[in-house]
C-alpha cells in the first residue's frame, strides 16, 4: 500500500510541488496530514487567494489523499462556488433543490440527528453517467458536540484485497441507481460503472463501490451473487481503519474526491442543527 507522503510542515521548503513564492497574497499554505493515511490539512491560506500552481498542487494532493481540509475560511456562497470552479465545472445532483438565490448550492441541514439513519459510506450522485469527481461542505452552523464527517479511503480498499479477488472484479461493472433525493423521477435510468476506476490524476486504482440500495447488480452475476459480492465489498470498505473523521468549526471547509474515498456524516448530535453549504465539481465517466 502507499504511504501517507506529505511531510509536516516545518518551515522549510518541502516536496508538496507548492511554490514558496505564491506570488499571491504573501501568506503560505501549509500542508500536513490530517489522518494517519487519508486527508490532508491546508492551512495558512484563505482559498479565495490561492493561486493557480496551489490549486494543480491541492488537485494532486487531494487525489492522492483523498480530502482537503481548509480550516476557518467562512466563504459565501459566491466564493464557495468560485473556488470550486477553479478545479472544473460547477455540477449539481439532479432531483435536489438548490439554496434559494444559489442554484449552485446545495444545503445539507440535519442530515442525521435522528440516530435511526447510522452512518451510511456513500460516494456521491453515483446513478448519473458522470459522477462529481470533488464534493465541498462548508460549515455554517455545528452542533456543540457530534455531527462529525467521516472518509474511508478507497484506494486502500482496493489494495487490501487478495489478487484472486482483485482479477475478479477486473472488468465487472456494477448497475447504480437513484436513492435518497426529493425528486427520484429525474433520475429514470441506472448506469454502469466498473467496479474498479482508475484515478484520472493519480493513475492508482480505487474500489468503486457504494450503499448497496444504490449499487445494485454486478453484471453477469446472478441477484444472489450480486448481493453477496456488493455487500462484502462495501462492507470491506466500512472496515478500514485508514479513515479520516472531521470534527467541524463554523467556517471550515472540507473538499473530498469522490473517485477514492467513501463518506457518511456521523448522525449523533441529536435536535441540534447542523447546517452544511455543498457545492460539487463536474467528473469524467468512471473507467478501468
Ligand atoms: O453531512 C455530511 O457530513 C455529509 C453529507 C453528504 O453526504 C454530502 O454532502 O454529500
Ligand atoms: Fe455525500
Amino acid at each position: 500500500m502507499a504511504m501517507l507522503e506529505v511531510p509536516a510542515d516545518t518551515g522549510a521548503p518541502d516536496d508538496t510541488g507548492i511554490p514558496d513564492d505564491t506570488g499571491g497574497s504573501g501568506a503560505r499554505l501549509t500542508v500536513e496530514p490530517a489522518g494517519p493515511r487519508t486527508g490532508v490539512r491546508l492551512a495558512g491560506v484563505r482559498v479565495t487567494d490561492l493561486t493557480d500552481p496551489e490549486i494543480e498542487a491541492i488537485r494532486h494532493l487531494i487525489g492522492e489523499h483523498g480530502v482537503g481540509v481548509f480550516p476557518a475560511q467562512h466563504l459565501t456562497p459566491e466564493e464557495h462556488v468560485a473556488f470550486m470552479a477553479r478545479f472544473a465545472p460547477i455540477t449539481f445532483t439532479p432531483g435536489v433543490d438548490p439554496l434559494p438565490g444559489h442554484p449552485q448550492v446545495h444545503v445539507v441541514a440535519d442530515n442525521g440527528g435522528t440516530a435511526d439513519r447510522g452512518v451510511r459510506l456513500h460516494t456521491d450522485t453515483c446513478f448519473v453517467a458522470r459522477p462529481p469527481a470533488y464534493t465541498s461542505l462548508s460549515a455554517v452552523e455545528i452542533p456543540a458536540q457530534g455531527g462529525d464527517t467521516i472518509f474511508v479511503n478507497q484506494y486502500d480498499a482496493y489494495e487490501s484485497l487478495s489478487p484472486v479477488m482483485q482479477g475478479w472484479l477486473r472488468g465487472l461493472r456494477f448497475k447504480h441507481v437513484v436513492s435518497g433525493t426529493a425528486r427520484p423521477e429525474a433520475v429514470p435510468d441506472p448506469v454502469w460503472h466498473p467496479a474498479v476506476r482508475t484515478h484520472p490524476v493519480t493513475g492508482r486504482q480505487a474500489l468503486y463501490v457504494t450503499l448497496p440500495e444504490r449499487c445494485v447488480e454486478a453484471e453477469g452475476m446472478t441477484p444472489a451473487e450480486s448481493e453477496a459480492l456488493i455487500g462484502f465489498l462495501y462492507a470491506h470498505s466500512e472496515s478500514l481503519l485508514g479513515m479520516y473523521r472531521h470534527r467541524w468549526s463554523v467556517g471550515d471547509l472540507v473538499m473530498w474526491d469522490n473517485r477514492c474515498t467513501l463518506h457518511s456524516a456521523v448522525p449523533d448530535h441529536g435536535p441540534e442543527p447542523r447546517v452544511l453549504y455543498r457545492v460539487m465539481c463536474e467528473g469524467e465517466a468512471p473507467y478501468e
